[in-house]
């Protein structure tokens, strides 16, 4: 049986610091993917309710009441946001597996990397700090300064609504922005909790702004507002076009973390223990609804075999079900179609001549019924021309493809439109350094994967985007750069001094 909610949660917008129905009066209700009943109702925005956030959020930008803030204090703010955050942990976690449908397990280190970004986030707000340049001759001196970009809008996906939010909204804050953010029409729940937390932090009204509804009536509105100055867009790389191209209204900056198709390259001398682990949490973790998902497995041809056997025997073990069970491996996926659309791409990769080894079926029975859960699968014998090979699938779908030599390997792994993440095995440091070298991507582990810290900057080449989350350059994505330059004394005349 899966577990059932306690109470459907009725949200309306946060726009100014106030609880705003939608001005259609229209909600959209959120149905737990696991077990099908309501948990969630949001207001279902429209072009009026979007205009009205970005209105509260400029006339907050323009008074300069959070913009001018010493950094030191907005820090302090946003830390003791995120202490609030820490208070209301367990909640946090119960809405994300409710409304995801992704384990309790994983919702908790969702939420716990959360705080911890928004922590880390606050440290950086008194680090924001330019350059001065004093090699310009007698008569000049130079600032080059940063100032924030002004209105952000923020658009989140599903499949991470926390840790996604986290990944954008401090950074802005920390920055000297204001923020409107858009959740997903599925997921807005974490995203308008946090933005209630953050009025009784302390933070002033219009700071953050949350508006739900579907991307056509809101996020669409965002990006093409002349009154945004910045979009910090993760989604599709398709709907990532369209917001480059409302954008274009008024030529915002931009920022697009888009869809991925990363590999996990192992080779012969790895641990193969320790990447048989990986590569199941690369291609599992949150159900395969991850933009870095190890989705296409490129193995030695040596050890192809015994591994191969290895991860079905692995996949064939792990627990499907139940979310809030601890010991639940894979929870449900996001919603029917989208669960259908996983299964088309099982068939695909039948039809294209794929070795189907594992899986490839949604679950049916008393664990499952009322869910959308579908069984970790593996197909083998996957070819670079496959449409398993080259789609963005956001599922528990994994196709294992072998090669030969390091080239090879490169080779396969750049054999995609996408940037966004690869992760090697190997006890080889050359090895290690020349491929994580050759690989076109954001972000490359060596000997782990999905890992790593707010620290490091996160995002994409080619068609996974451009932009930097988190670290440094997530706070420096959403400043402006200016140079400031001092004439000393009195100037030589320009005019009227020719012969
Ligand atoms: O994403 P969308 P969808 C991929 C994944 C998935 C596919 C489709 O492959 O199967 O995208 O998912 C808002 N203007 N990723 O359709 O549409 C929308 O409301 C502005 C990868 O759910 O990209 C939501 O808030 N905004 C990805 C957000 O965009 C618009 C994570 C993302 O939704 C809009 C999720 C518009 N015209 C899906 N239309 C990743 N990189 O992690 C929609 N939105």
């Amino acid at each position: 049986m899966v577990t059932q909610a306690t109470q459907v949660r009725r949200y309306k917008h946060l726009i100014g610091g106030e609880w705003v129905d939608a001005s259609s009066g229209e909600t959209i209700p959120r149905n737990n993917p696991a077990t099908g009943e309501m948990v969630a109702e949001y207001a279902a925005g429209t072009l009026e309710d979007t205009r009205k956030a970005v209105k509260a959020a400029r006339a907050a930008f323009d008074t300069g009441t959070w913009s001018r803030m010493p950094g030191t204090e907005r820090g302090a703010l946003l830390y003791k946001l995120a202490q609030r955050m820490r208070e209301e942990e367990a909640d946090l976690v119960r809405i994300e597996v409710e409304e995801v449908g992704k384990t309790i397990r994983f919702a908790r280190g969702d939420i716990e990397g959360s705080i911890g970004i928004f922590e880390y986030a606050a440290g950086l707000a008194s680090q924001v700090h330019g350059e001065a340049y004093t090699n310009l001759g007698d008569s000049y001196n130079a600032t080059v300064v940063r100032e924030p970009v002004g209105v952000a809008g923020l658009i989140i996906p599903w499949n991470f609504p926390s840790l996604i939010l986290a990944q954008k909204l401090p950074f802005a804050l920390a920055a000297g922005c204001t923020a409107v953010v858009k959740p997903s029409e599925f997921t807005s729940g974490t995203a308008l909790e946090i933005g209630r937390m953050a009025r009784e932090s302390g933070i002033p009204d219009g700071v953050v702004n949350v508006v739900t509804g579907k991307g056509s009536a809101t996020g669409q509105v965002l990006s093409e507002s002349p009154d945004v100055d910045m979009i910090h867009f993760t989604g599709s790389t398709a709907t990532g076009r369209k917001v480059m191209e409302g954008a274009a209204s008024n030529v915002k900056k931009l920022s697009l973390e888009l869809g991925g198709k990363a590999a996990n390259i192992v080779f012969a001398d790895a641990d193969l223990d320790d990447a048989l682990d990986g590569v199941l949490f690369g291609s599992y973790f949150n159900q395969g609804e991850c933009c870095v998902a190890g989705t296409r497995l490129l193995v030695e041809d040596s050890v192809a075999d015994e591994f191969v056997g290895w991860l079905v025997e692995r996949s064939r073990s792990l627990k499907v079900g139940d979310p809030m069970d601890e010991a639940t491996d894979i929870g449900a996926l996001i919603h029917r179609d989208h669960a259908e659309k996983v299964l088309g791409y099982v068939k695909g990769g039948k039809e294209q001549g794929a070795s189907l080894l594992t899986g490839g079926e949604r679950l049916s029975g008393p664990d499952h019924d009322g869910g959308t859960f579908v069984a970790p699968t593996v197909f083998d014998r996957v070819g670079r021309e496959m449409t398993l090979f080259r789609d963005e699938i956001f599922g528990p779908v994994l196709s294992v493809t072998r090669f030969r030599t390091m080239e090879e390997a490169i080779e396969l792994a750049n054999d995609t439109e996408y940037g966004l993440a690869n992760s090697l095995w190997t006890k080889d440091l050359d090895k290690a350094m020349i491929v994580s070298r050759g690989l076109r991507a954001g972000r490359i582990w060596v000997n782990t994967t999905i890992d790593g810290g707010p620290q490091l900057p996160a995002g994409g080449f080619k068609a996974s985007g451009f932009g930097r989350e988190m670290g440094a350059a997530g706070l420096e994505e959403f400043t402006e750069i200016k140079s400031v330059l001092y004439h000393l004394g009195k100037r030589e005349p320009t005019f009227g001094t020719g012969v």
